[in-house]
């Protein structure tokens, strides 16, 4: 046994060694106890939520976003796209947050708005409050919201003036036909989309009735799909009455960009004779940028917008959109998102299938489901896909 004995007279400088040495012992054990606590209550705290930005407005108000853990799993280029104008922000909010907290929040993906008008520091503010991505606010270009040169207005305005009098909807609206030539040529081309791949788009007094788990826009890369929609639907044809014509023309002139493996047979009864006025509903669009800014349908757009239609008659986005999609891609690049649950007004998409609609906790009533509606063109879409209807689908017609 190793004795220890202090030797005699220095028992004070032992001491206060021995004081000295527990002090910073206590110290040590303090701090690092401390640090080591604050590390992990502060990593639970941020596993909760993180404040990552700071909005301002007008009249003092601030906000402060508060954010989920940014996700850090693989994603693609996309963002959602929004036109709208000032006075939708309070119609839009229920859509930014029904897709928020059925979608987004788990991804935060970007947000795009688009307006012909500046957006008011309101608007910003309070979508950006809302959006678990970056949001990002542009002005469209004058030029892609007017008449293009070679529009007669004289013509124009008889037309509007005719729908006018057949109550055709929106018929003697300019601003209506502004959106539409806009959402069919020109929102993929604003310099705030060029950071993308794909999109959603997304337009006020919309309801995501499902839970989506998975990443949406990844599913559309993985499974080479570049046109997805949830409700389809016939056109009014008043609307459109030479659109079909000026299509088979542009067809006859770019045989090359017809695809071998087109959806023809959704379009059109009669092997293209005539259109049967089914169309993809594009206010839910998810889809390729790059479909758009390809040749075909760059080529189609032009062609349609010298022809003049979309101020003649009153072509919308939707038919534009969707028969360029039947007859330049792939039918196998269109996929129909029957698990989503969707509303518009006034229709609503609800699964039939109950493993489906209980499973992702949808709010809807199967009963309402428009899918399968004698004036949807779901029937039609299963029917020439060769794709399986769910059960009950008759009960529905
Ligand atoms: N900035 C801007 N956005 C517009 C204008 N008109 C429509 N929009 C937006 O364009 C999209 C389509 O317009 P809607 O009025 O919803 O057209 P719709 O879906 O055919 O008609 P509804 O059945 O009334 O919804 C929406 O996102 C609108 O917010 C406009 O004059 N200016
Ligand atoms: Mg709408």
């Amino acid at each position: 046994m190793v004795k220890f004995s202090i030797p005699p007279g220095r028992e004070n400088q032992f001491k206060k060694i021995g004081v000295f040495i527990i002090a910073i012992l206590t110290i040590f054990i303090i701090f690092h106890g401390a640090s080591s606590s604050s590390d992990s209550s502060g990593s639970t705290r941020r596993s909760m939520k993180q404040v990552s930005t700071s909005v301002k407005g007008q009249n003092g108000y601030k906000y402060e976003k508060v954010s989920y853990p940014k996700y850090t799993g693989p994603k693609v280029k996309a963002t959602f796209v929004t036109l709208a104008r000032n006075s939708d922000l309070y119609s839009l909010l229920e859509s930014i947050k029904s897709v928020e907290d059925r979608f987004n929040h788990k991804f935060q993906y970007d947000w795009v708005f688009l307006n012909d008008e500046e957006f008011s520091d309101e608007f910003k503010n309070v979508t950006t409050a809302m959006v678990s991505g970056t949001t990002k606010y542009g002005l469209v270009p004058a030029e892609h919201w007017s008449f293009p040169p070679w529009i007669d207005q004289e013509r124009a305005a008889k037309v509007r003036d005719e729908m006018r009098a057949k109550k055709i909807i929106y018929g003697d609206s300019i601003s209506y036909r502004h959106m539409c030539r806009f959402e069919s040529g020109f929102f993929y081309r604003h310099p705030l989309m060029d950071d993308y791949d794909w999109y959603w788009r997304v337009e006020p007094d919309i309801k995501l009735h499902c839970d989506i788990d998975y990443d949406i826009f990844k599913f559309m890369a993985d499974n080479g799909k570049k046109y997805g929609f949830t409700i389809s639907i016939h056109e009014y044809m008043d609307t459109i009455p030479t659109l079909w014509d000026t299509t088979k023309e542009f067809m006859k002139r770019h045989p090359e960009h017809v695809h071998k493996n087109n959806m023809m047979n959704f379009v059109s009864d009669d092997n293209g004779e005539s259109y049967n006025s089914c169309h993809f509903w594009s206010n839910f669009e998810i889809a390729s940028l790059d479909f758009w800014r390809g040749p075909a349908y760059t080529e189609y757009f032009d062609y349609l917008d010298k022809a003049g239609g979309f101020f003649y008659e009153r072509w919308g986005d939707a038919p534009v959109h969707s028969i360029a999609a039947a007859l330049f891609l792939d039918r196998n690049e269109i996929h129909h998102f029957g698990d989503l649950g969707y509303f518009h007004a006034p229709f609503h998409q609800c699964p039939l299938d109950d493993s489906i609609r209980l499973g992702n906790k949808c709010d809807c009533d199967p009963k309402e489901d428009f899918t399968w509606n004698g004036f949807s063109c779901g029937v039609k879409y299963y029917s020439v896909n060769h794709l399986k209807k769910p059960a009950g689908w008759q009960e529905h017609a």
